[in-house]
């Protein structure tokens, strides 16, 4: 069996890390700060790079829609910018007119291209104001200023956008955010990553609910949320390590997944975490327990699990050892958790598949070769790294559809364009086309092609 017919591919980018637009644009544009701006002003990011100034796609739309038309995608996935629409961010400050323009004309573009719009509400970029006036994703308020905010997403673009994502990635902003303080708003602690996640989970509810009785009946889109999940092999087969790989899996994936689709957080969570692990009320969990339409799932590594962490963030075994297999392909130093393990996507997606029983979207996959910086632009473009990893992944994630019976219906690469790679800065480049950063000028590699040479095969017609 091939791949559904009307299964959407392409590539993946998030609004901050590739808009950019060049000197002084974000005054010319109207965009509002947000926490990332902070973050690399307070030079957190590793190579200086800012926010401000990434691929120019901002004014370079046009270009890259065509560029993704050329390649063969029949979809693309894309964030909003909450401080580009309202630059404040609160639920009364004023709303940006260029920011709406901006997206309208990309979306439109998109649509005249015959491209599917895939659009992710929140992909890290909180205004900065929220940060400052009540301390961002750790207060309640942040839910009501969120939902206004995607309610001005669905008025402005829902009678052509059809495919939402509330959020990317909360576990990323919760635990790198608010744990280890790596990334924006740089915060280190063992009670926030509990508190922020809640209140993502709050927040994408909401707004699920509001889109499901006011949007969805019009527009007949659907929504949902994307996760980051790696598989995770035990150490060896006794039962303790069974037992720290299940709950490895629970305490990343579950902690999100579960309330999601099935209605509480996972036990092991509450065990472990005791009252640092907040509590749904009865009316919240009917709002959050099926509010997803579908399984959004990003998905770059594996690691092996080995009981008796010492991870000081939740307790020992929530995270155990993570380690790695030695003969895995790693990438740069400031990337260290991204190994290249095809054969563990295929059992991620039985395991998600079969826990929460959702057609699942893949929104992110990718790999960003060590050193490619350091290449010419030449040598970066047969990246054969990259072309090995999409290949191998592909292959196992073709035989979970047609051998396993999984439902994918989606496949984003991450990402379009080498990008801002957050506190990594432009250093890791993760792009299936080469930017050059001086220029802004684009160009194909080699795994571009691969990946779009593949859905071309396998995608019914
Ligand atoms: C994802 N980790 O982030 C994001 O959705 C993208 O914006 C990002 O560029 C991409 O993956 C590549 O990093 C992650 O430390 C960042 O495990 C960090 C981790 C995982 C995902």
């Amino acid at each position: 069996m091939p791949l559904r017919k009307d299964f959407l591919y392409g590539f993946a980018t998030a609004a901050a890390q590739i808009e950019g637009g060049g000197k002084e644009s974000e005054e010319e544009s109207g965009r509002g700060p947000s926490i990332w701006d902070k973050f690399c002003e307070d030079g957190r990011t590793l190579d200086g790079s800012h926010v401000n100034r990434t691929c120019n796609h901002y004014g370079m739309f046009k270009e890259d829609v065509a560029m993704m038309k050329s390649l063969g995608a029949n979809s693309y996935r894309f964030s909003i910018s909450w401080p580009r629409l309202i630059p404040r961010g609160g639920r009364d400050d004023p709303v940006n007119e260029k920011g709406i323009k901006f997206y309208n004309d990309l979306i439109d573009e998109l649509l005249a291209q015959g491209l599917t719009p895939f659009a992710t509400i929140y992909h890290w970029d909180l205004p900065l104001a929220l940060q400052e006036k009540y301390d961002g994703w750790n207060s309640p308020e942040v839910v009501k200023d969120y939902v206004r905010y995607a309610k001005l997403c669905f008025d402005s673009f829902g009678d052509r956008v059809k495919n939402w994502l509330t959020f990317n990635e909360p576990y990323v902003t919760s635990i790198l955010g608010h744990g280890y303080g790596e990334f924006a708003p740089a915060h280190k602690s063992n009670t926030e990553p509990w508190i922020t996640a809640h209140h993502q989970i709050l927040a994408h509810a909401y707004t699920v609910d509001l889109y499901r009785k006011q949007y969805k009946p019009k527009y007949h889109g659907q929504i949902g949320i994307t996760l980051n999940g790696d598989w995770s092999e035990p150490w060896d087969e006794t039962p303790e390590n069974i037992q720290a790989q299940e709950d490895r899996l629970l305490g990343f994936i579950g902690w999100f997944a579960d309330p999601i689709y099935l209605g509480s957080y996972p036990k092991v969570l509450k065990t472990m975490l005791g009252n640092r692990l907040p509590d749904f009320t009865e009316e919240e969990i009917r709002l959050v327990k099926g509010s997803s339409d579908f399984y959004g799932m990003n998905t770059y590594t594996t690691t092996i699990t080995q009981a008796g962490g010492d991870d000081e963030l939740a307790t020992k075994t929530i995270n155990g050892h993570q380690r790695k297999d030695g003969t895995w392909i790693g990438t740069e130093s400031s990337l260290k958790w991204l190994r290249s393990v095809p054969w563990g996507v295929r059992k991620l997606l039985n395991w998600i598949y079969k826990r929460y029983q959702m057609p699942i979207y893949m929104t992110e996959n990718g790999f960003a070769i060590k050193g490619e910086s350091d290449m010419s632009k030449e040598e970066a473009l047969h990246d054969k790294d990259r072309v090995d990893y999409y290949q191998g992944y592909l292959e196992n994630i073709l035989q979970a559809v047609e051998e396993d019976g999984v439902d994918v219906r989606s496949y984003f690469g991450w990402s379009f364009l080498d990008n801002f790679e957050w506190a990594s800065g432009l250093g890791p480049r993760f792009g299936c086309v080469y930017t050059d950063y001086n220029t802004f000028e684009r160009t194909p590699k080699d795994s571009a092609k691969t990946l779009m040479q593949f859905f071309e095969e396998h995608v019914s017609k």
